[in-house]
């Protein structure tokens, strides 16, 4: 810009603005950027947290029906589902389950098959809960139940990795692993992924190491048991 060019009523004081103008060019951009970038990071940070907070609201909804379907499918048939190891969405065995711990059979339970994140739900069962053999040997089996009143579950829910118990003798558990599936590095998140009896289940962290973000529920063996009396099924 020629200072010399421009009209002004106060020459010396405009040509020291206009200097000023041109020395601040750089710098003004710099702090318009700076400010670009606090007003984008304020404004995408939170949109991404409530985009995730949605997808876990929507997840959560959906562990109870599946809880309730597996509870419905056991007084139905007299036992519960086994998992779906194919991808098909049918439970999977012969007498006993092909495998105690795959997806929720959610063609069997007329559920949705993925949670908010596009992944399948994990399902883990009792496998003396699930199979076709009447009881589980530890009392007298009613005609047509695969377990019985004295039955307990073989799956534990814990507080942490080798933490505390949560619940104890659980029948059959699923889990949602939520945004980070199959990617974690966390320890309390590995146990929801290693394919045994032990289950994590604790509060939401992103930050804090161990994070955690899996979403859980569980059929009490208490609460299946009580269906299963009040439906005439156990005595
Ligand atoms: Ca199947
Ligand atoms: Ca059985
Ligand atoms: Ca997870
Ligand atoms: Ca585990």
């Amino acid at each position: 810009m020629n200072i010399s060019s421009q009209p002004c009523v106060h020459g010396r004081s405009c040509r020291r603005i206009a200097g000023l103008e041109s020395g601040f060019s750089l710098l003004e951009i710099a702090i318009v950027m700076v400010v670009i970038g606090l007003i984008l990071g304020g404004i995408l940070i939170p949109l991404s947290s409530q985009f995730e907070k949605q997808d876990r609201d929507k997840t959560a909804l959906t562990l109870p029906e599946i809880q309730k379907a597996v509870v419905g499918y056991a007084l139905a048939n007299g036992r519960l589902p086994c998992p779906d190891a194919d991808g098909d969405g049918t439970e999977d065995l012969a007498v006993t389950c092909t495998t105690v711990e795959g997806s929720v059979p959610w063609v069997d339970l007329g559920v949705g098959r993925l949670d908010a994140w596009g992944q399948e739900f994990t399902y883990r069962v009792t496998g003396n809960f699930a199979d076709t053999v009447d009881g589980t040997g530890c009392g007298v089996p009613t005609a047509g139940v695969s377990f019985e009143l004295c039955s307990n579950g073989d799956i534990s829910v814990m507080d942490a990795a080798g933490g505390a118990a949560v619940a104890n003798g659980v029948p059959a558990i699923i889990v949602s692993h939520a945004k980070n599936w199959a990617t974690t590095t966390s320890v309390d998140e590995a146990e929801n992924t290693d394919n045994d009896v032990n289950f994590v289940d604790r509060a939401y962290s992103a930050s804090v190491a161990p994070t955690f973000d899996d979403l859980i529920t569980w059929v009490s063996p208490n609460v299946l048991k009580s269906h299963m009396v009040e439906a005439g099924l156990l005595p």
